[in-house]
């Protein structure tokens, strides 16, 4: 399976995350797409190569404007106002507060992201732009005939909205590859987020739409991020009625429970019969992961590959979350060897 991959990943590289009360160093850092390029290297799983670029039109079909622009020019309008650290919101627009757009970067970061998870610095525009660019050269790679492609996109993309960042994300880079497939003819897509948390971003994107099916297994809401969405009675609205499928689940969840879930959803995704399938892949359901509370092994991950190779569709592997960074190549890579049935 071709592998697509850029060091411009690394200009990803905050030293905070807000956690636990604490500024630490971030789960989501550098090392992560380090290890699953070298495990892919290491099982042989094809050739690597580097994105091109696509520009912004493909981020406008998902993104608002303003929502990029603010991304472009967060960190130095932050500098400007003579901040020291880490750019990091602290005030949004609430239920009991009006959705105006403020003219402050303080005010705007509020009003452009869904948590304080997610802190901003130098080269975090640049690199969400360039995980963009991996995400559609490798769909070019399954337009262009391949069977199956790995996006090794950093950062991730998955609870990125229209006009939202947070949870580590930005741009939302399977949404992106999604309207790239339907803008090149296909009809239907389904993505499926195996990401241990929620796909709000993703969710919300294609919430109303009929040509992009959207299924998410995850940790439920009521116990997990992002809490406030993917609960299993969201099914879609308006003629996306019936196109959205979550499955929630609870913690010490394990393979029986959520192999099973899963082969709900392939059975789902068949009765859709899409042109393409997505997998948001985020690898944190690893039963070590420092932030999740499901209790999948490394041989688990194999296991749903092959499950998802049975669907036998061309299949785009996005890759989203996964935080035992120790394991994460081995449980990444296990995935696609397992689709490749080996
Ligand atoms: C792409 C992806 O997997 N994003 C996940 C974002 C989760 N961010 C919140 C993590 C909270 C970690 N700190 C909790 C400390 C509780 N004591
Ligand atoms: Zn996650």
């Amino acid at each position: 399976m071709l592998t697509v991959f850029t060091e411009k990943h690394r200009l990803r590289n905050v030293k905070t995350e807000l956690s636990g009360g604490e500024l630490v160093p971030p789960f989501e850092c550098p090392v992560r797409a380090e290890h699953i390029l070298e495990r892919a290297k290491t099982v042989e799983l094809g050739n690597i190569i580097a994105p091109q670029e696509f520009g912004l039109d493909p981020i406008y079909g998902i993104h608002d404007k303003g929502y990029v622009d603010f991304l472009e020019t967060c960190w130095e309008r932050w500098v400007a106002d003579g901040n020291k650290g880490d750019a990091i919101p602290y005030m949004w627009p609430t239920r009991d507060l009006r959705q105006v757009i403020p003219d402050h970067v303080d005010g705007q970061m509020g009003y452009y992201s869904i948590g304080a998870d997610t802190s901003i610095s130098d080269g975090t525009y640049e690199a969400a732009r360039a995980a963009v660019d991996v995400a559609l050269t490798a769909q070019k790679a399954i337009a262009d005939g391949a069977a199956s492609a790995f996006a090794l996109c950093r950062p991730p993309g998955h609870h990125a909205s229209a006009n939202q960042y947070g949870g580590y994300c930005f741009f939302n880079n399977a949404a992106i590859a999604a309207q790239a497939f339907l803008n090149q003819g296909a009809k239907r897509v389904s993505i499926l987020d195996v990401d241990f948390h929620h796909g709000n971003g993703t969710q919300q994107i294609f919430y109303g739409r009929d040509d992009v099916q959207f299924l998410s297994l995850h940790g439920d809401p009521m116990d997990s991020y992002p809490y406030f969405l993917g609960h299993a009675d969201e099914q879609g609205q308006g003629k996306g009625g019936g196109f959205t499928e979550n499955y929630p689940m609870g913690p010490g969840t394990a393979y029986d429970k959520w192999g099973a879930a899963m082969d709900d959803a392939c059975r789902k995704i068949n009765v859709y019969g899409p042109d393409a399938i997505i997998v948001s892949l985020g690898v944190d359901t690893f039963k070590n992961d420092p932030i999740s509370f499901f209790k999948l092994e490394s041989d688990d991950f194999k296991r749903y590959g092959a499950r998802l190779a049975q669907l036998n569709r061309p299949t785009l592997f996005v890759m989203e979350g996964g935080y035992a960074v120790e394991e994460i190549g081995i449980n990444a890579v296990n995935v696609l060897t397992g689709f490749e049935g080996r």
